[in-house]
This record gives C-alpha cells, sequence and structure tokens, in this order.
C-alpha cells in the first residue's frame, strides 16, 4: 500500500520579498543536513489537510490551514508518495521540534538550495512551481 506524505509551503511576506518556510532535518541519515517543505504522513481516518495541520502543529508548534495543491504528486521508493500544498498560517512562531533549523527562503535562495543539492531530492520537483507563487505580488 502507499502511504501519503503531505508536505506544506507557509509563505509569508517577510524583508520586502515572499519567503517560504523550510525545515532542515535532522534524520535520517541520508536526508540529514538538507532542507524541505515540512510534513508527514497521512495518518488512517484523515484527509490529507488534517494530516498538514497536525504535522505542521507537531513539528513547528503552528497553526495552519490546508490550501491548494502545488505541483505533481513525486514517488518515493515503492511505499511512498509526497505532496505538496499551501498551507496558509493562522497562529505562532515556528519552533524547531524535529528539525536541525529552521528559515524563511526567497524565490532565489529556494533555487540556489535546489542547485547546490541542499534541497531533499522529492522536494526539488516542486521549486518551480514554487518560485511561481513567490514571485507573485
Ligand atoms: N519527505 C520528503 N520531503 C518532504 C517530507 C518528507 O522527501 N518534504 C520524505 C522523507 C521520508 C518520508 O517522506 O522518506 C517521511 O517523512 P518524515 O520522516 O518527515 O515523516
Amino acid at each position: 500500500m502507499v502511504r501519503i506524505v503531505v508536505a506544506g509551503a507557509v509563505i509569508r511576506e517577510w524583508g520586502g520579498a515572499n519567503r517560504v518556510l523550510l525545515a532542515q532535518r535532522a534524520y535520517p541519515p541520508h536526508l540529514a543536513g538538507l532542507w524541505e517543505l515540512p510534513g508527514g504522513k497521512v495518518e488512517e481516518g484523515e484527509s490529507p489537510a488534517q494530516a498538514l495541520e497536525r504535522e505542521l502543529r507537531e513539528e513547528l508548534e503552528i497553526e495552519v490551514v490546508g490550501g491548494d495543491r502545488i505541483g505533481d504528486a513525486v514517488p518515493v521508493g515503492d511505499d511512498l508518495e509526497l505532496r505538496a500544498y499551501r498551507a496558509r498560517w493562522v497562529a505562532g512562531e515556528p519552533v524547531a521540534v524535529e528539525h536541525r533549523a529552521l528559515g524563511w527562503f526567497d524565490d532565489a535562495e529556494v533555487v540556489r538550495l535546489a542547485d547546490s543539492g541542499e534541497m531533499v531530492p522529492a522536494d526539488v520537483g516542486w521549486v518551480r512551481e514554487l518560485v511561481d507563487l513567490l514571485r507573485r505580488p
């Protein structure tokens, strides 16, 4: 059975640019140090939006509302399918509960992370759509 993994793009205008919240993974070893859209596996009985809202509450201590899909689903191995969504920020300041670090990245910084191999490989597939969102006024 394929498990769905949801990942959320929280976007804020800050310092004169739109920025997306990325989180630096602490595990497993082959992904540690790489940046990702935060999220996690959908549990039984949950909608993807509910899973995203729960995961960001657990991992970042923020309240969001799950929104539109971003880009295409990305298969990871034989048993995971990753999906990205907009996540509208509602409350809380992000805290790195499970991640090594958090950062707010503008369009150029997202491209630089992807090009330099510092982004989780699956998430690189969403960079074009993310950049389009970040360049919108
Ligand atoms: N994953 C990913 N990109 C994300 C979120 C998760 O590639 N933005 C992958 C990493 C793991 C799996 O999904 O293989 C489950 O994620 P986690 O360990 O965060 O629950």
